[in-house]
């Protein structure tokens, strides 16, 4: 074992260990078994945004899907969202209370696109959706933009059929350029945002969405 994996998995025995449970290692074991439900539940989701943008650029000659990119929550992230919001430290309460545990997120080439293919994946049986959020007809008020859907996948295991919450962020090329750099500039280390910088910081949300605005109906031209 690395070293790093060595330090994870010392700092995760301690927090079951000592936090909750006289039983760390038991404990320890049901999060390793549903971190890897969740890696499951990541791929189901993944093969069919993959088929959908299959299938799609088949029809129309061209991807909606730009990229993908998927992440499960570390466990420090999972920690300090249930500090932060007052959540039992036990597995159990991981899996109901924390939504965006899997978590993946899809840029679009256009902004028809991110409902194109939010519609296409909500329509399919076996999803269930438990939250919407559009942030892309309500923008949050820094300029942020993205439809955010929690759903629900089953996952095929060998002796019993999981349901498993997936966070699905979807969002344009531009969309995706301004939330990355706002994130990286918000992580700065000991620099505060003032208020000039969070109104430069929405215009630039505000030009982008008009970027996607023009993109989209040159794209009705070109496709016309
Ligand atoms: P990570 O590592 O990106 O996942 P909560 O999740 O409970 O704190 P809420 O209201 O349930 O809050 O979630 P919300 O605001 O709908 O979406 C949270 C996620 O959306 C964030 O995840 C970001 O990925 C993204 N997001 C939301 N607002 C912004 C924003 O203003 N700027 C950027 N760049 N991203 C945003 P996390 O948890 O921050 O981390």
């Amino acid at each position: 074992m690395k070293i790093e994996d060595l330090k994870k998995r010392k700092a995760l025995e301690k927090f079951f260990n000592t936090e909750v449970f006289k039983d760390g290692k038991k404990t320890l074991r049901k999060y390793m078994e549903l971190m890897t439900y969740y890696r499951c539940a990541i791929m189901e989701v993944e093969t069919k945004l993959n088929v959908l943008n299959e299938e799609f650029s088949l029809e129309h000659d061209r991807n909606p899907i730009n990229s993908i990119k998927s992440r499960l929550k570390s466990f420090e992230s999972i920690k300090e969202k249930m500090d932060r919001k007052n959540i039992d430290h036990n597995v159990e309460s991981i899996e109901k209370e924390i939504m965006d545990v899997a978590g993946i997120r899809v840029c679009c080439s256009f902004i028809e696109d991110v409902y194109l293919i939010s519609d296409a994946l909500l329509k399919q049986d076996d999803i269930k959706l438990i939250e919407k959020k559009d942030y892309i007809k309500n923008p949050k008020p820094n300029g942020y933009r993205s439809l955010h859907l929690i759903i629900s996948v089953p996952i095929f295991l060998a002796s019993e059929k999981r349901e498993m919450k997936v966070e699905i962020q979807l969002r344009t090329i531009a969309m995706d350029f301004w939330a990355s750099l706002e994130h990286q500039l918000r992580y700065k280390k000991n620099k505060r945002f003032t208020e000039e910088m969070q109104r430069e910081l929405l215009k630039c949300a505000d030009d982008s969405a008009e970027l996607d605005l023009r993109m989209s109906k040159l794209r009705l031209l070109v496709e016309d």
